[in-house]
């Protein structure tokens, strides 16, 4: 409002108030955060890289450890992860309490390990670990499961289910391959959806797989992102508040988290964040644009757990491309590091090529020593 003119507005102020509505509506600074500019993308971007440093070093750590036959407390996991984060430049504080749950407690979904309720992570152990950092140009936050030893028939089923959700919502992008005569176009993979869609009407897609096999989790697929600001912030959601009808719009940046937990016995959840985008789809029905996803977490997805005969063709063309993009992403930044290095390389190859190392590997782990 310009006060001169409200001073010498002619109107006096009863009549003023009789002709006026009270408008109720959003405050612009909402959309002004949740659409991200480009300086905070590449923030964003920039984060992700650090953080895949930081967890990549860590996960290397914590495989060594279990190979050597170490126990760990969930306290420790959180201890070591986080200081690896500190390592990074421009680290300030972990953008949430880590969740380091194992086995039972990874059902909790918004557990915190404390010394007296900690559970031991060991080599036969299921761990669920969300987690996340501030960093002076972005946000972040992942979740990755892992087993440390051998997952069950059940548990590789649930967690092939929940990573097909995973990928059934993100598969709104999956780079060209085109050009390499070796890996020919798997068929079409775009999931976009036009521009007014709010997040509710993209959320089944995370589920799908679950539902197929009456499984399900009870809580939203994704949140909005802060860019070096809260980890958790509106006004998007892809979850089943089907109230919330704010439409998802380029910039904004999601979480991507769909789950399954049991009670008692064991918790799974894949999360990567992702930013909106225009798709470059070959019409405009009405003049529309077309959005999808576009990934920012850049950090290995564990196959130990991935049940190979229950991924389509189309799920494993997924993993491998995330994988290599992955690979060309974070390599460069571990050429000081040539034990992560090393173990980036071994977990970032095509699913097939990492299933028959393993299948290699077991007989030989069964010869006692
Ligand atoms: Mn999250």
């Amino acid at each position: 409002m310009n006060p001169s003119a409200a001073s010498t507005d002619a109107a006096p102020p009863a009549a003023a108030a009789a002709t006026a509505a009270v408008v109720s509506l959003e405050s612009p600074v909402v959309a002004a955060k949740a659409i991200k500019n480009a300086a905070e993308l590449e923030g964003m971007k920039e984060a992700h890289l650090r953080d895949a440093v930081a967890i990549c070093d860590f996960l290397c750590w914590l495989e060594e450890e279990i190979a050597a036959g170490k126990t760990l407390s969930e306290v420790e996991v959180d201890l070591q992860l986080t200081g690896r984060r500190r390592q990074q430049p421009g680290f300030v504080e972990p953008s949430f309490p880590t969740i380091a749950g194992a086995d039972s407690n990874g059902a909790v979904i918004h557990y915190r390990a404390k010394e007296e309720t900690a559970r031991t992570v060991s080599g036969s152990t299921l761990l669920l670990l969300d987690s996340g950092g501030q960093f002076d140009c972005g946000t972040t936050d992942i979740t990755r499961t892992m087993h440390l030893g051998t997952p069950d028939e059940y548990q590789r089923r649930c967690y092939t289910r929940v990573l097909q959700g995973h990928i059934g919502l993100d598969r709104a992008y999956l780079r060209p391959t085109t050009k390499n005569p070796n890996r020919p176009s798997p068929p079409l993979q775009k999931v976009v959806f036009p521009e007014g869609t709010p997040g509710s009407a993209v959320d089944a897609l995370a589920r799908l797989p679950l539902w197929a096999e009456g499984l399900n989790y009870r809580h939203g697929t994704g949140h909005g992102v802060g860019a070096a600001l809260n980890v958790h912030e509106g006004p998007q959601s892809i979850s089943t508040r089907y109230w919330i009808t704010t439409p998802l719009q380029a910039g904004m940046v999601c979480s991507n988290e769909p789950g399954y937990y049991e009670d008692g016995r064991f918790g799974i959840r894949v999360e990567n964040l992702v930013v909106v985008e225009e798709a470059d789809t070959e019409f405009r029905f009405g003049g529309t644009s077309f959005l999808r996803f576009r990934r920012l977490t850049q950090v290995p997805i564990q196959t130990a757990l991935v049940e190979p005969s229950l991924m389509k063709p189309e799920d494993i063309a997924w993993l491998d491309d995330y994988h290599k993009e992955v690979w060309e992403a974070v390599s460069p930044r571990l050429a000081d590091k040539p034990k992560v290095l090393e173990w980036l390389r071994v977990n970032t190859r095509p699913l097939a090529e990492q299933v028959a190392s393993r299948q290699q590997a077991a007989p030989a782990a069964a010869v006692p020593a």
